[in-house]
């Protein structure tokens, strides 16, 4: 059967207050300079790109405890969150770009009111699941999946800008890969809730194939389900993917980060993929940003002020 029947939505998210630093904003346009769109159309799919969606900082938006922007991410993920059901519903299989991570708790959400029962793979360095109580930062990117848990709601506050949500997930139908550095707290919510996770260290004992096989016989195997895949760009080794805002050492290599998507698409469930954290204007060094792409973007965001306050 020809790829022609599936047919692939792209949604870009250019979005970056959940966190501090700018330039992750623009990852929709680096990656699609990369070539997305002729890559899956070389592959027969039918592409619908519906753009960039237009996302507004609130002007009076207060930090809520140690949390900053919280109404102006809350609502980004509520235009998302509909872009994503709309695209889903319509038929297409979504790709979300982002943006920084925070998205997922739209792109997450849009997809669960049209697939109830879907099943959520997060490959990332970070598991992400700081409550604001937890986060050592504030940053919302690192508490996407604290939103979604229902078995987290009663350590949840009531976070301004996000009353249009209820939390949805359970525990059991999530799966970490590529985990290593999780903070204190995370940690110990990781370990009360029994959520399957395979850190760095659980892929150099068992070899990346195992840690598939156990992923997906355990979402999958008391029922096939469509499968949310939130593929955070630093679950990779920094050596591969230095354009990120928090890089950690000892992470996937390409054959592993390709193994886990094509492990995934083998299933034939892959029903939403986001792809998050890629900031072009970051590098290793100021050699390895992607120079060209800076330039012709008039952008410098490689200096203090990088920092949003
Ligand atoms: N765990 C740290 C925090 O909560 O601030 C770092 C989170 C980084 C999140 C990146 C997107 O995966
Ligand atoms: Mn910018
Ligand atoms: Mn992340
Ligand atoms: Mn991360």
């Amino acid at each position: 059967m020809s790829n022609r029947s599936h047919s692939v939505a792209v949604l870009g998210a250019p979005f970056s207050k959940g966190q501090k630093r700018r330039g992750v904003e623009h990852g929709p346009k680096a990656i699609r300079d990369a070539g997305l769109v002729e890559r899956l159309s070389n592959l027969d799919y039918a592409v619908h790109d519906f753009g960039d969606l237009t996302f507004k900082h609130l002007e009076k938006d207060e930090h809520f405890m140690h949390v900053p922007f919280p109404r102006t991410v809350g609502r980004a993920n509520q235009l998302l969150s509909g872009a994503v059901s709309g695209a889903v519903g319509a038929g297409h299989t979504c790709i979300m770009l982002g943006g920084d991570h925070s998205l997922a708790i739209g792109s997450v959400e849009g997809h669960a009111q049209q697939c109830p029962d879907l099943c959520l793979i997060w490959v990332d360095a970070h598991a992400d699941i700081n409550t604001p109580l937890t986060s050592p930062s504030g940053n919302l990117h690192g508490q996407s999946v604290a939103f979604l848990l229902k078995d987290l709601q009663n350590k949840m506050p009531e976070v301004p800008g996000f009353s249009w949500m209820k939390p949805f997930l359970s525990a059991r139908d999530l799966v970490y890969i590529g985990l290593r550095d999780v903070d204190p707290g995370e940690h110990i919510i990781l370990k009360t809730l029994g959520i399957q996770y395979f850190s760095m260290r659980d892929i150099d004992r068992m070899g990346i194939q195992r840690v598939m096989e156990v992923t997906l016989d355990h979402l999958l195997a008391r029922k096939q389900r469509p499968i949310h895949l939130s593929f955070d760009i630093d679950a990779f080794d920094p050596s591969l993917a230095p354009a990120t805002g928090t890089p950690v050492n000892g992470g996937l290599t390409y054959r592993e980060g390709i193994y886990v998507t094509e492990e995934i698409h083998n299933t034939g469930l892959l029903s939403v993929m986001d792809v998050v954290e890629v900031n072009p204007t970051l590098g290793a060094t100021p050699e390895a940003v992607d120079s060209d792409f800076s330039k012709q973007n008039g952008l410098d965001h490689n200096d203090p002020e990088n920092l949003d306050y």
